[in-house]
């Protein structure tokens, strides 16, 4: 059976999570986390719960000051009595593993608000895993009740692309200093900024990075996409974080509500092909080990003798998959 780690589940129940429990969050994310076919089991539960709460995911270079804001943000949302869920994709660099420890030191004020709850996500190994992953944290935090949802990453690679590209509203913050800015920029988030924060503005060069970032945004201005607002913060001590919230609850509001809709319709879809792909492969190596004309077909594939496509028109014509599928 596909979901059969399902029956061995006996933890807090997705029941004390819709009433609020904190403890059943936690454990149900690390069951998620080991074993990610078990959303299959929870998300049927969740589902009329969902889309209340309000993503924002942050990405730039390392050391940008992501957590700074985070934090920052954190503080002026429980001011205003909002629930947080907080979502730190740790670096898979082991050189920059430390990370979460200073993230730790950075949030810890909030650690004991019970409005909040903070958790980490490695990166491990597999990587399409990491995203799937933290989109199911999303949806789970978004059922518990959270009003807010703070997702950081560090915005380098296709898979912090992919997660960040899912949040409703995107801040991609730089630094004055070094090259790195470019980078992320390079790497594809000027696509998908809703809202730029040059951090560090302390520092300076913030204002020519703001400026220069501003002329790019306007050279490559579509006329169906809103220019992002550059804002100059300086998170460590919370200057310009007002003025930021005031952009974020701008995004969230009413003149964005269908683009906010499209993109959520964009991003069920996406993640609708993501999971036919996950569940078919799996299903496909079930029937490789189970199949053993299936098996001597792929061997084939395997050896050169027979092409894939070919490959497949026989497996389809024999009607071994559709007898599977409907197993299941
Ligand atoms: N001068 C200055 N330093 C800042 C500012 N904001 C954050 N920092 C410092 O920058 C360093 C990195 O901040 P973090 O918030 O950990 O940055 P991060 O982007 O989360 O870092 P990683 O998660 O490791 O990528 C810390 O030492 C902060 O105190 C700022 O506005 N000005
Ligand atoms: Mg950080």
């Amino acid at each position: 059976m596909l979901f059969s780690a399902a029956k061995n589940y006996t933890g807090e129940s997705i029941e004390d999570l819709l009433a609020g429990s904190k403890i059943a969050l936690a454990r149900i994310i690390s069951v998620v986390e080991n074993e990610p076919s078990m959303m299959a089991k929870f998300l049927p539960k969740i589902q009329s719960e969902l889309g209340r709460a309000h993503c924002i995911g942050i990405t730039g270079p390392p050391g940008a000051g992501k957590s700074s804001l985070v934090n920052q943000l954190i503080k002026i949302l429980r001011a205003r009595d909002l629930t947080v869920g907080v979502i730190a994709v740790d670096p898979s660099s082991p050189f920059t593993g430390g990370a979460f420890l200073g993230d730790r030191v950075r949030m810890q004020d909030h650690y004991v608000d019970s409005g909040v709850f903070i958790r980490s996500m490695s990166t491990r190994g597999e990587f399409g895993g990491l995203s799937r992953a933290t989109k199911d944290v999303v949806k789970l935090m978004d059922a518990f009740g959270m009003d807010y949802i703070l997702v950081e990453t560090v915005g380098v690679g296709q898979t912090e692309v992919n997660i960040i590209e899912s949040t409703d509203t995107v801040i991609v913050e730089l630094v004055p200093e070094g090259g790195d800015s470019i980078q992320a920029m390079k790497a594809g988030l000027m696509e998908i900024a809703d809202i730029f924060v040059i951090n560090k503005s302390d520092r300076p060069g913030a204002g020519e990075l703001a400026a220069q970032i501003e002329i790019t945004l306007q050279m490559n201005y579509k006329e169906d996409k809103k220019i992002p607002p550059v804002l100059l913060t300086q998170c460590i001590d919370g200057l310009g974080i007002d003025e930021l919230v005031e952009q974020i609850i701008k995004h969230k509001g009413s003149s964005h509500k269908n683009v906010l809709e499209n993109r959520l319709k964009e991003r069920r879809q996406k993640e609708f092909d993501e999971i036919f792909a996950d569940i078919a492969l799996a299903e496909w190596k079930k029937l490789l080990e189970s199949d053993s004309k299936i098996r001597e077909t792929a061997k084939s594939v395997i050896e050169g003798t027979l092409d894939p496509y070919s490959a497949l028109q026989m497996i389809f014509a024999s009607g071994s998959i559709l007898k599977t599928g409907s197993k299941t």
